[in-house]
């Protein structure tokens, strides 16, 4: 019987459909093991053969930990909700819960045919109301909740309500930038708007007032990857710096947990260094100024209090509030001037932008310490959002203002310490030193002490005289939440009186309303404000924007643990059963953005004792990208005719992308090429000597607009899925980025049918119940040591090697032993899993092999047995001779010929005669 892989697959699949083999339950015999994918964006171009490589390697791994015996939730689903969808009902006005719908049927086929072993049942979709309920019922939670920085961790908003009405602000150890200072009194008095303003410095869902990237011609904000040089990357429409109310989320509450439990986690040590890069711990303080001639003071955050003595200006961020009052009458054209200027760079592009540029506003301020009048600038190399966007400049210390005070030409002092020793451990010093330009003075207090002995000295007496007080700072900021756009989560928030009010829990969901058209309102308001009747049964108005991309995959793993229930984003028995995801598999973009918005969600939601472990991700594997590989034709410049590669520098000719699903082995099928496109029906071509036409090739992203996608159900219709899965993982190390090169897959398509003629001689089964021979037994025992091994690992490539040698030896040993057949196919299964289900139920096995149990690697059928020969020379035993049992009567011969002992009785003769009895004995005649 041929290899017919279609029909197993298909054959295979259903019985799988029909006997729900792959469902999941909360079984208490069984430990659990979580195995988790990232979840797709239901792309209109469905999945390329980049997609599943990792899918492909979470489905080895959960198929090899069910086999261990472990009960193992594998899930899929969709982040349904996004840009692209809502993008393409602007241009066609094809709602997008209908594209959006058709992407999944499509992606979910495709899935379908890689044969994973999901469990369907609980596939979740972001976008559907059941599911978004919970992500509006998190937010609802996090605008009732503050953190709390004495216990360290969030608490009800009705408890800090609470010690206002007894206390006022007075002892309460809530995290916030804008601390509130008022009495019991005061607060009673408040107005409830009042009260809602000073509530929002607090809550963890907050709305707040921050810069963000406006682009007014899409009505939106845009995420800082979604601009460049000042217009958006979609459409090139202006985009500008604009303080908007939004709303965010508190993360930066968390930063240092955020920061500290990273330890515990098995992640690798380039992704932890990018979280840890990203939360940007930095210990420093925060330091007071006047503004001179004023009562208006100011704080400054530095890294390096002990250079306090060198100030030599201070710069303020273009949007700090300061810059308004501050600005003198003479400097006030040219400070709007730079503002406006500013407002077209993005954040990312001023921390770029290397080029100094800035304005005095005008006033001074005075050094706490020195007493030094100094004047305060405006540049945008201080950012509004770090620290308290406003630096006391020293321009000795450090590049950035050294830089700053060369271009403006204002006074660079250069500290020293009087022993005349210079402090170091820092690069600022080594550039201050290689500047020697300025004034040296005295540091003070700071006499003879090492930079960190200063900076220890410098803060206690800020802290001592009042000055400021010792502050860590992080570079993590908070969350903006919410997008002016439509396909998205609708918050749960009307305005009653013009206060933010949550929607009472038992009205979530709070549905999507249905517009006339995706597209702001002539007014400029977001799509929703098209929507009618979008407010409360009283007549309050619902927010308008929605929640970002990110809002509905921040909790979707919680969900698939109980993805049916009604009453709750997760049961506790749930919960408590899976616990976290023990294996996360997804791509390195994800390593700032998701990674950190889904710890934080999950610490949040551990603090409300919702969940029950305060970290959702316990190993984390990054796979790397499959690359395209394109194909080139060379056309002939203004003509139709296509030169091959190996003729084309005899021409001029004009490189084109050719699709590769019309090249095979880098030779053009010129008939499919004449089909591909109207202008090459008539398309001439200059071939080869052989008459091929061969292509160029280069690697390339994988993307449409190159030509260069492979679409998996190409692949599994020529070669199965199985082959599919076995050359995806066969083509090198999970986590490296490779090309997709079919070059290899035929061989691994010959080894399937290599195994699968193992099984069969001609219509027959040739399986017997014969006794596994050692050399069997040898053959399959290292493999199963070794793909174990290799899962354990994550080495998979190196599986299907070891797959191929030992179906090689297997066929060299002629085997047809159950004993050993059947264990081969419980160890190739997580890797191809139909054709060895298939074989599995052939062999008689009435059940699914997935609920086989993986094979007992036994260490004794390693051992190499040894034979010992009793030599003879003419009839007369001479010495002993071992060799391996599975040693040929002519191995033996040789190594009986050619051992240290034999030289002396050969005499250098040749023997007329060598008889070699096997596991008997050798006999030589001379
Ligand atoms: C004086 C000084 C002297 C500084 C010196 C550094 C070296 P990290 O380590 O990243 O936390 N800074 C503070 N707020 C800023 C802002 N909003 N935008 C741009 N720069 C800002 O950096 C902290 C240091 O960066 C601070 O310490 C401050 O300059 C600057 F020899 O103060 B330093």
């Amino acid at each position: 019987m041929e290899y017919n892989f279609s029909e197993i697959e298909a054959q295979v699949q259903a019985f799988w459909r029909e006997h729900d083999v792959y469902k999941v339950t909360e079984n208490p015999n069984r430990p659990p093991f979580y195995v988790l994918d990232m979840f797709p964006y239901p792309s209109g171009a469905g999945l390329h053969v980049g997609h599943p490589l990792g899918y492909i390697a979470s489905d080895i791994f959960s198929r090899y930990k069910r086999s261990k015996g472990f009960s193992v939730l594998h899930p899929m689903g969709y982040d349904a909700f996004g840009l692209p969808a809502e993008q393409y009902a602007i241009q066609t006005g094809q709602h997008p819960e209908v594209t959006t719908e058709i992407n999944i049927k499509r992606y979910r086929e495709q899935l379908e045919k890689i044969g994973f072993s999901y469990d369907w049942s609980r596939e979740v979709r972001t976008s559907d109301p059941a599911y978004y309920k919970w992500t509006q019922w998190v937010f609802a939670r996090l605008f009732e909740s503050y953190y709390d920085t004495k216990s360290n961790s969030a608490r009800p908003i009705e408890s800090l309500v609470a010690h206002f009405e007894e206390h006022g602000s007075e002892g309460i150890h809530a995290y916030t930038h804008t601390p509130c200072s008022f009495s019991r009194e005061e607060w009673l008095a408040y107005t409830p708007q009042e009260k809602s303003d000073v509530l929002m410095n607090y809550r963890l869902a907050y709305l707040g007032e921050s810069v963000v990237n406006w682009c007014a011609e899409l009505g939106t904000v845009l995420a800082n990857d979604e601009v460049s040089e000042g217009v958006s990357i979609r459409g090139g429409h202006p985009v500008e710096q604009r303080k908007m109310k939004q709303w965010c989320l508190r993360v930066s509450a968390y930063a240092e947990r955020l920061l500290t439990s990273l330890e515990t986690l098995e992640w690798t040590d380039a992704l932890k260094e990018m979280q840890r890069n990203w939360i940007g711990r930095s210990e420093g303080a925060e330091v007071d100024f006047e503004v001179e001639g004023t009562h208006t003071r100011f704080t400054v955050f530095t890294t390096r209090p002990d250079t306090i003595y060198g100030v030599s200006f201070m710069v303020l961020a273009p949007e700090s509030d300061l810059v308004r009052e501050i600005t003198t009458p003479e400097q006030k054209a040219a400070v709007e001037e730079y503002l406006a200027a500013t407002k077209r760079k993005t954040e990312r592009e001023r921390i770029a932008d290397r080029r100094v540029t800035g304005v005095f506003s005008g006033a001074y301020a005075r050094n706490p310490l020195t007493g030094a009048v100094i004047p305060i600038w405006i540049s945008d190399y201080v950012l509004a959002g770090y620290g308290t966007g406003a630096i006391m400049a020293v321009p000795a210390h450090d590049t950035r203002d050294f830089a700053f005070a060369r271009h403006f030409g204002l006074p660079i002092t250069q500290v020293v310490l009087p022993n005349g020793e210079e402090p170091s451990e820092t690069d600022s010093w080594e550039d201050a030193k290689a500047s020697k330009e300025g004034t040296l003075i005295n540091s003070g207090i700071l006499n003879g002490l090492s930079v960190a002995d200063a900076i220890k000295t410098m803060n206690s007496h800020i802290e001592k005289e009042g000055l400021g007080k010792v502050k860590v700072n992080y570079r993590l900021r908070d969350a903006i939440f919410s997008r002016q756009r439509y396909w998205g989560e609708p918050f749960p928030i009307y305005y009653k009186e013009g206060i933010p009010t949550l929607v009472a829990d038992d009205q979530l969901p709070l549905k999507l309303p249905e517009v006339d058209a995706f597209l702001p309102t002539e007014t400029g308001e977001p799509p929703l404000g098209r929507a009618a009747n979008w407010h409360t049964p009283e007549g309050y108005p619902y927010e308008l924007s929605t929640m970002p991309g990110f809002a509905g995959s921040s909790a979707y793993y919680l969900r698939y643990m109980d993805p049916h229930n009604d009453h709750a984003l997760v049961g506790e028995e749930a919960n408590r059963y899976w616990r976290h995801v023990d294996l996360y598999i997804g791509g390195t973009e994800h390593a700032t953005g998701h990674l950190i918005y889904s710890r934080f969600w999950n610490k949040f939601l551990f603090d409300l004792g919702v969940v029950c472990e305060d970290e959702p991700f316990r190993k984390l594997v990054n796979q790397g990208m499959i690359q395209g590989r394109s194909n080139f034709v060379y056309r002939i410049k203004n003509s139709n005719t296509f030169v091959s590669l190996g003729k084309k520098d005899e021409y001029d000719t004009t490189e084109i992308h050719v699709d590769v699903n019309i090249v095979h082995n880098d030779k053009l099928d010129l008939e499919a090429f004449r089909a591909w496109r109207p202008e090459y029906n008539t398309a001439e071509f200059i071939t080869e000597e052989d008459g091929s036409y061969q292509c160029g090739w280069a690697v390339e992203k994988m993307s449409k607009s190159m030509y260069n996608v492979v679409n998996p159900d190409d692949i599994i219709a020529s070669y199965g899925a199985d082959t599919l899965r076995l050359y995806e993982m066969f083509l090198g190390p999970l986590e490296q980025s490779k090309p997709w090169d079919t070059k290899g897959i035929d061989g691994v398509h010959r080894f399937l049918k290599k195994l699968f003629g193992l099984f069969y001689k001609g219509e027959d089964l040739a399986v017997t119940d014969t006794a596994p021979t050692p050399e069997e037994l040898k053959s399959l025992h290292k493999l199963i040591r070794k793909v174990g091994q290799d899962i354990e690992q994550f080495s998979f490539n190196t599986s299907v090697s070891a797959f191929m040698i030992c179906v090689g030896d297997l066929q060299h040993l002629k085997t047809s032993s159950r004993a050993i057949l059947e264990p081969l196919l419980v160890v190739l299964s997580p890797f191809a899993p139909h054709i060895t289900e298939y074989l599995y139920r052939a062999l008689g096995n009435s059940g699914s092999i997935v609920d086989a149990e993986w094979p007992q690697f036994e260490e004794k059928y390693l051992v190499e047995s040894v034979t010992k020969y009793p030599v003879s020379f003419n009839g007369k035993v001479r010495f002993t001779l071992e060799i391996a049992a599975s040693a040929t009567p002519q191995e033996v011969e040789s190594a009986a010929l050619s051992a240290p002992e034999a030289a002396k009785w050969l005499e250098g003769k040749q023997p007329k005669k060598v008889i070699v009895v096997p596991g008997r004995i050798v006999n030589i005649v001379l």
